[in-house]
């Protein structure tokens, strides 16, 4: 197996590369999903868990008192404890519409969101559309598809996770990877797993989601876990993010030696 640094020297799309050098570095293959509703508390969690974490993920349509110094203060805090901003937009529309959502409107995801994703039941469009907007902008951003989900009865399964992946390596200028619950195909080590629902305790979580342990999800293949509700629902959540990049990171190595 390829570590992550041996893999950043295959990817041709540079935030791929920078996130797999800075996971390196950083010895951390945490992503935090900061699931909270205001704008204090997102950025107080994103300064607190920030040394821990490879990627910051955001549901940035949720904090109910939005105003732009919220993606300018996270942009201030990745800089300062050197992480992505993945706001998980799941985009699922045609190319010239999602284009908009991408770039404008109230949140400009674009301007601050290194990395988003998108649902490829719409098509190659979709890619192009975010890739028209990133060509536009000339900065460094990646596209992951949702291959795979972790809710219980989804529909990402099968054909639709097979040509899934055909469209992601047909497009590999600004896809980076996947939302899946493990790696999706093998020997293409520039596309980058990243898996939700994790938590210590594998089982049923509320409205169907399902949760496996770090262990299990990176005996799987994945690269990068994503804990959200682990964290922010803790009464320490820096202790449990220690506790998740622990376990990720022990899991990553064991997977190196086998
Ligand atoms: O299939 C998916 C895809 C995603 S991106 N299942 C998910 O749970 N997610 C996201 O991961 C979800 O939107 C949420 O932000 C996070 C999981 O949160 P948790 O509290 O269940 O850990």
């Amino acid at each position: 197996m390829l570590t992550y640094w041996q893999r950043a020297q295959k990817c041709q799309n540079r935030t791929a590369k920078k996130l797999l050098q800075l996971i390196d570095n950083k010895k951390t293959n945490l992503a935090f999903g900061v699931d909270v509703t205001t704008k204090d508390k997102l950025l107080e969690l994103a300064d607190k868990i920030g040394p821990e974490i490879c990627v910051l993920k955001t549901h940035i349509d949720i904090v109910e008192d939005f105003d732009p110094s919220v993606t300018t203060g996270l942009s201030e805090l990745a800089q300062k404890h050197n992480f992505l901003i993945f706001e998980d937009r799941k985009f699922a529309d045609i190319g010239q519409t999602v284009e908009k959502q991408y770039s404008g409107g109230v949140y400009k995801i674009v301007d601050w969101a290194d990395i988003v994703n998108a649902h490829s039941v719409a098509g190659q469009g979709i890619v192009d559309g975010l890739r028209k907007v990133i060509i536009e902008k000339g900065s460094d951003r990646g596209v992951l598809l949702l291959g795979e989900m972790s809710s219980a009865g989804n529909l990402a399964t099968g054909e639709y996770t097979k040509k899934t992946v055909e469209m992601a390596q047909a497009n590999q200028d600004v896809v980076i990877g996947f939302i899946s619950m493990g790696e999706l195909v093998e020997n293409e080590p520039y596309l980058i797993n990243f898996t939700p629902g994790v938590k210590l305790q594998a089982g049923d979580g509320e409205l169907k989601q399902q949760y496996n342990t770090p262990e299990s999800v990176m005996a799987g293949g994945t690269d990068i876990i994503i804990v959200g509700g682990g964290i922010y629902k803790a009464d320490d959540p820096l202790a449990e993010a220690k506790k998740y990049r622990t376990a990720g990171w022990q899991a990553y190595q064991t997977r190196l030696t086998m």
